[in-house]
């Protein structure tokens, strides 16, 4: 994922670096290429349009960093907005119920009982937790087996109730986990081909009865721009806290991953990057931009610049703070 674009984008960048100084007029080649790479990503044109407004009006504004040539500080506010675009700080998982409870939704063959098994997993390894799968998909014939299986190959517990009412699977299922002390509950539920009206009548009921902490949509990546009207459709039925997308190791272009935040504003949590069950990242903003651009060496030089303005503020600061405490 992302290669095109990060091919694109570094040509792009590569031309900015050795110019001395950066004009409107040597500007708008460079951008009109990351616009063009940013579109053929299958990126939102409003989104596009935005972003290579404000890094022009940066570019052009920002104040001379010393320690930066030109370019590089092009480079620095490229990959300063990118992070912004795709939402900025790090969204952590809820951890501190007890139990805290989670549930998936999404439409069909999104992924969600896979992530189940792989959040589950990355909750009982990372953040120590104990963690109960929740069976209330009861259409699909085979969906509880497939949660099963998920559940047997990492040991963990999996509560179903057959092809019960999944409302009164969810209830129950809590006062299970609160008996038998797990402290996390992951609830896969049924997913459709197209939002209907039965299932989000469902999906309202477990939410009102069982009032999770997490409520994450899983998007297939491969569904592109249209992962934007996904989210709307859910988001204004049930109150998303985030959104998973998964099969970003696919062929797939990457733009959604770029436009959901922006349009949306719900946050990305996770990336689903294989079929096996620690296929599944937290999402780090600054890391994907940096993966994006593909460019270490320049990120470091731009790190490294930061240090030094860092410790110029810092003598400053300590400057006055002599002079404040010698008056
Ligand atoms: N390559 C890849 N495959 C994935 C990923 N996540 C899920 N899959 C595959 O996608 C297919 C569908 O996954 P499921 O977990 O069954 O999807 P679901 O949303 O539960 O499907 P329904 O219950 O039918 O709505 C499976 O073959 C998974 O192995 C991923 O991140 N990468
Ligand atoms: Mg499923």
């Amino acid at each position: 994922m992302f290669e095109n674009l990060g091919d694109r984008l570094q040509n792009a960048v590569n031309k900015i670096r050795g110019y001395g100084k950066i004009t409107e007029d040597n500007i708008s080649d460079v951008t009109r290429e990351i616009r063009l790479a940013l579109l053929e990503a299958d990126v939102n044109y409003k989104v596009v349009k935005e972003f290579i407004s404000n890094v022009k009006e940066k570019s052009l504004g920002e104040e001379v960093n010393k320690s930066l040539k030109p370019g590089e500080q092009f480079v620095k506010i490229l990959k300063d907005e990118l992070v912004e675009l795709l939402g900025g700080e790090k969204k952590d998982i809820y951890i501190s119920g007890n139990p805290s409870i989670l549930m998936l939704v999404g439409l069909q063959g999104s992924g969600k009982t896979t992530t189940i098994g792989k959040l589950a997993l990355l909750l009982r390894k990372k953040y120590k937790k104990n963690p109960l799968l929740v069976a209330c998909d009861v259409y699909r014939p085979a969906a509880i087996d497939q949660l099963k299986t998920i559940g047997k190959e990492l040991n963990i517990e999996v509560y179903d109730e057959g092809k019960n009412n999944p409302i009164e699977i969810a209830k129950n299922a809590i006062k299970y986990a609160k008996e038998k002390k797990f402290n996390y509950v992951l609830i896969d539920t049924a997913g459709r081909l197209h939002i209907d009206e039965e299932l989000m009548n469902e999906l309202k009921n477990i939410n009102e009865s069982v009032n999770p902490n997490e409520i994450l949509l899983v998007l297939d990546s491969m569904v592109g721009q249209d992962a934007v009207n996904v989210i709307e459709g859910f988001n204004s039925e049930l109150p998303l806290t985030g959104a998973i997308l998964t099969k970003l190791d696919g062929d797939t272009r990457g733009g959604a991953a770029l436009s959901i935040r922006h349009l949306t504003h719900v946050p990305i949590k996770f990336v689903g990057t294989s079929e096996k069950m620690d296929g599944l990242d937290e999402f780090y903003p600054d890391r994907m931009a940096t993966r994006i651009l593909g460019m270490g060496d320049i990120m470091t030089m731009i790190e490294k610049a930061e240090e030094v303005i860092d410790e110029d503020e810092a003598k400053k600061l300590l400057k006055g703070w002599n002079r404040v405490n010698s008056i």
